[in-house]
């Protein structure tokens, strides 16, 4: 009898590389069968079984069956928060052994590379939601490491909205649509989520960070990732260093603004992940590097907040960022749903070396991601998913359940056993098996919050007082709107008193916008809002921080020298000048950025000289919104229909609004005089102008260095202090 060819225990086969190994793009080899989920191959997927040509459906008929099942059951539950997110494959490549502190065989070998994936996402909105909500980013990694793997499940912001765990469903509850009428989606500015934060002064600090413009990346590519919390790395002899983790993105750290996120939203709502695959596509591949702020155990106890309180951070000026390997980004999944959607991040997946801190936040959420996977994934089989499989054997006495693929093998699923040889073995520590850090703890049980943790708005300060004057202006405004869309007085008043103990001219500043003046609360801060735990009041502690302004961040002090991956447009019609064209095309795309020609109409443009031009958008697919930079190429009847083209003056001036390099060869200059800002062109568009302004007016070749040097800028924030631009 031929041999029934079954994979048995699929341990010994890594299943991420085996299926990473498939052709992209070819769901099938050439010439195969479709077949039913048996294995029966079908001769009709067009028609259901009738009787007759015009009569009912068959309930015999289980090929239709088996497809509408399988489809009626297709949705899993989405997950209660970071619905949104888009992931991508890639590798973690150590630069620098971490050895004196960690026996993290991944971070001590700098010839391993390890194989991750990474998933972002937004916190607040459903799935099908958009990627420029006013959000915290997530930034979660699985290393595929060669001792299990290890997840590091972070955000893009270093700290968080509370100190303890036993508060996140209050915040999410808070944060989601209101529960009446599910409005708003996927946005922050309503009444429960003001109420709640007005109430929970701890999240000062994270508030700050939300309100700024590190909440509107413009791409996931050009964000910084925090691990959050201190973890403990562990050596070879069992010492213990406080560890705080970063990614720091080679591109910098880029936002958009308020008002452009809100225009993506509705032209292009799947922006980020969009940017991220075609990133990927074209091998322009994100990169980040892994940064370690590393603390000696003895000097726990010598900061003036507490290492445990995850609404800190430790300044760089404090303790450097060592910047110890790269991530890089480098292959888009095959399948969303198979991988992105069933991807299952754990902060409990550590691997030697690497430990937990008692954060009560960090301690809380050790709990809920396997609980939470179990309901998402439908039972406690999930680490069997391609996606979720660690790359070493996996070996124990872990049994059935839920769509159990391993097959199991033999009598003895329980330790000890002599029937299986006592099989599998546990493994002593010098042979890498896991043990925990012995810290020892000698104290009372209670429920209560230790008093260094009571400083709430020190840092929300040092942040505040550490952005750039435009990125002041714009938490103003983010303040001014968020809470201009709270209705009850009274919590706008009390989140206007909170900030009053950030800063004073932030409060007024805001209250201004509002329309009320600025009172500052009694303590305890929630005073008569009905509590009966002592808890829940307390004076505020107000104390400064020792360090006045951090560079750190400021996005302002991000690195500026790339237009790597950036994108342009050329607004072009009919007639356009194809060496106006070419060579500022050529040079850009030199330096790696993506020009895309948008013009009235689809289809090609006819050059000056009868060259054909692809047209990649008209102006009705694209918007200003979508690019980083504009160009106007010239051409006599080109320039002439694009200055009579309100949709291209349009586009100009939104351009213009959202501080983007804006360019025009100088024979082109009419279409520039024709918008709003046409009062605002420098006079002789030398260097200095050009880097103030950020528009250039000049012969191709002259322009195109100074063009770079400003998209690489990234955004003239300085033009808002400038009149408005009605785009
Ligand atoms: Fe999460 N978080 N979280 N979180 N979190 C989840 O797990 C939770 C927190 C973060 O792309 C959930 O699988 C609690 C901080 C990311 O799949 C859930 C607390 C940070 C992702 C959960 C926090 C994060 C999640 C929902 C407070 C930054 C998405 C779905 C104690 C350091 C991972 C899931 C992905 C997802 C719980 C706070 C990051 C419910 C209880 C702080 C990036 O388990």
């Amino acid at each position: 009898m031929a041999k029934k060819n079954v994979t048995l225990n699929e341990d010994e086969q890594p299943l991420n590389d085996k299926q990473r190994s498939l052709e992209p793009n070819k769901a099938h080899p050439e010439d195969s069968p479709m077949t039913t989920d048996q294995g029966v191959k079908i001769n009709d997927d067009q028609h259901t079984l009738k009787v007759g040509e015009r009569g009912p459906s068959l309930l015999e008929d289980f090929i239709f069956r088996e497809k509408m099942t399988h489809f009626d059951h297709e949705r899993i539950p989405e997950r209660v928060v970071h619905a949104r997110g888009s992931g991508a494959h890639g590798v973690f490549k150590l630069y620098k052994s971490l050895s004196k502190f960690t026996k993290a065989q991944f971070l001590n070998d700098t010839e391993i590379e390890t194989p991750v994936f990474v998933r972002f996402s937004t916190v607040a909105g459903s799935r099908g939601s958009t990627d420029l909500a006013r959000d915290v980013r997530g930034f979660a990694v699985k290393f595929y490491t060669q001792e299990g793997n290890f997840d590091l499940v972070g955000n893009n912001m270093p700290i968080f909205f509370i100190q303890d765990a036993m508060k996140f469903p209050d915040l999410v509850h808070a944060v989601k649509p209101e529960p009446d009428n599910e409005i708003p989606q996927a946005a922050s500015a309503h009444d429960t989520f003001w109420d709640f934060i007005s109430l929970m002064p701890e999240s000062t600090h994270m508030i700050m960070w939300l309100m700024s413009d590190r909440a509107i990346p413009r791409s996931y590519r050009m964000m910084e990732g925090f691990g959050v919390h201190s973890f403990r790395l562990i050596n070879g002899k069992g010492e213990s260093h406080f560890v705080k983790f970063h990614w720091k993105p080679i591109l910098g750290v880029h936002s958009v603004a308020w008002d452009e996120a809100q225009k993506i939203s509705g032209k292009d709502p799947d922006f980020h992940r969009r940017d991220l695959w075609e990133a990927i596509e074209k091998g322009n591949y994100p990169e980040w590097e892994l940064g370690v702020q590393i603390v000696p155990e003895q000097d726990e106890h010598k900061f003036e907040f507490d290492l445990l309180d995850p609404t800190k951070i430790i300044p760089e000026e404090l303790v450097p960022v060592q910047r110890i390997g790269k991530l890089t980004l480098n292959k888009n999944p095959d399948n969303f749903f198979a991988e992105t959607e069933q991807v299952a991040f754990h902060i409990g997946n550590i691997v030697p070396g690497i430990d937990f801190t008692n954060d009560p936040l960090l301690q809380g959420r050790l709990f809920s991601y396997t609980d939470t996977q179990l309901i998402r994934l439908g039972g406690p089989n999930f680490h069997e998913i391609p996606i979720n499989r660690a790359i070493v054997p996996v070996r124990n006495n872990q049994r059935d359940g839920y769509m159990r693929q391993t097959i199991d093998r033999g009598k003895s699923s329980y330790n000890p056993n002599s029937i299986g040889n006592g099989h599998p073995l546990q493994v002593k520590e010098k042979d890498g098996g896991f043990v925990s850090y012995q810290e020892k703890i000698d104290a009372r049980k209670i429920r209560a919050r230790s008093k260094s943790f009571q400083d709430h708005f020190s840092q929300a300060r040092l942040f505040y007082h550490s952005q750039s004057g435009a990125e002041q202006n714009h938490i103003i405004d983010a303040f001014s709107f968020e809470l201009g869309k709270v209705r009850d007085e009274a919590i706008r008043q009390r989140m206007v008193g909170i900030l009053s103990f950030v800063d004073k001219e932030l409060a007024a500043a805001v209250a201004y916008a509002l329309g009320i003046s600025v009172k500052v609360p009694e303590a305890p801060i929630n005073k008569g809002i009905p509590a009966d735990t002592a808890e829940f009041e307390y004076e505020p502690l107000l104390i400064e921080s020792s360090i006045e302004k951090s560079v750190a961040l400021s996005m302002e002090n991000t690195p500026k020298d790339s237009i790597l991956s950036r994108k342009i447009a050329f607004l072009v019609a009919d007639g356009v000048d194809e060496e106006s064209v070419n060579l500022v095309r050529a040079g850009l795309e030199k330096e790696g950025a993506t020009v895309e020609i948008v013009a009235p109409k689809l289809g090609y443009v006819m050059s000056l000289n009868d060259e054909k031009i692809f047209v990649d958008h008209s102006l009705l697919t694209a918007a200003s919104v979508m690019y980083d930079a504009v160009y106007v190429p010239s051409g006599v009847n080109s320039v002439a229909t694009i200055e009579a083209e309100a949709n291209a003056i349009h586009f100009l001036n939104e351009a213009f609004k959202h501080c983007k390099p804006i360019a025009a060869d100088d024979y082109a200059i009419q279409v520039l005089e024709a918008t709003y800002f046409a009062n605002k062109l420098p006079d002789d568009f030398s260097d200095e102008d050009v880097l103030r302004e950020g528009i250039i007016v000049n012969k191709p070749d002259k322009l195109l260095p100074q063009f770079i040097r400003s998209i690489a800028m990234h955004r003239f924030w300085d033009r808002e202090k400038a009149r408005q631009v009605p785009a």
